[in-house]
């Protein structure tokens, strides 16, 4: 039994009254301790009734549980994926094993002879912007473009536990030495105005899976700034994160970049998920 059940009904209301008014988590403790609670049911009954999920401060984003399934070893129709590392809040999560080395190799054969400079989307005119703090080269794949894109488009919709059709076309991007990404959001950030043509469609991105097609000789680490991470490229293996809930808030603790390539080039491939079924 959870702590909010075991608690009179009038303490439930009275919790849910004060939170609402937007009152201090402490104070509303304190006066359930001279009430007579112990410590631990007062702050476990008001994070229930918070829903579990109080946004982080200064965020305003309220945490919610990952879409990741549990345990060691999540298996898919076709394969089963080791979760190496796992990070609660926000979900992070380290996964191997989530391509072979052939599909990999098949990704980069593919994409080799049509790459195209990448760009980045403008914040206030939503265009596509060339800079130098992208200096990758990329492609994509259309959804279910034949049957091994299809093949790793429904994988990667299993793994991520969202809807196939909401999920944009592969990308894939290729970065020399002294290539790098730097730190950004992968969502199209709330009251941007560049953000409005990219939400019309398909709503905000919810969460990123990065595939690394290749072993990187040194750098081109994933690296979250704000949580003091940095994921080493390793091929068949990928680096999952979530940054929008239910509500359709987003979560700056989430910005992340590619550091510099130090020596090798890095291939990856990108699958970002929508809110909604997303047509290119
Ligand atoms: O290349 C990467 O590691 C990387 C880092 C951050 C790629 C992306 N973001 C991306 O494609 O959004
Ligand atoms: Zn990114």
């Amino acid at each position: 039994m959870n702590a909010a059940t075991r608690i009179p009904v009038e303490w439930r209301e009275w919790i849910a009254h004060n939170l609402a008014r937007g009152c201090d988590a402490r104070t509303m403790i304190a006066d359930m301790l001279r009430a007579g609670f112990d410590t631990q049911t007062a702050q476990a009954a008001l994070f229930e009734l918070a829903g579990g999920n109080a946004a982080a401060p200064g965020t305003g984003y309220a945490h919610e549980a990952s879409r990741l399934p549990a345990g060691n070893l999540i298996r898919l129709p076709d394969r089963d994926v080791r979760v190496v590392l796992r990070i609660e809040r926000p979900t992070v999560a380290f996964l191997d094993n989530v391509l072979d080395a052939q599909e990999c190799d098949e990704l980069v054969r593919r994409s080799a002879q049509k790459l195209v400079r990448s760009t980045i989307v403008d914040r206030e005119r939503g265009s596509a912007e060339v800079i130098a703090g992208r200096s990758s080269e990329g492609t994509w794949f259309p959804l279910e473009a034949d049957a091994f894109i299809a093949r790793l488009d429904r994988r990667i919709a299993a793994l991520m536990n969202r809807p196939l059709e909401n999920g944009e076309g592969l990308q894939i991007l290729h970065y020399r030495t002294g290539g790098e990404y730097t730190p950004h959001y992968d969502y199209f950030p709330p009251g941007d105005a560049g953000s409005a043509p990219h939400l019309a469609q398909g709503g905000q991105r919810v969460a990123s899976l990065i595939l690394y097609l290749n072993d990187v000789e040194d750098g081109g680490a994933t690296v979250f700034p704000r949580l003091n991470l940095a994921v080493g490229p390793k091929k068949g293996a990928a680096v999952y994160f979530e940054y929008c809930n239910s509500r359709g808030e987003v979560d700056p603790a989430t910005l992340h970049g590619g550091a510099l390539v130090l020596k090798g080039e890095k291939w990856i491939a990108t699958k970002w998920m929508r809110q909604y079924r997303y047509e290119a």
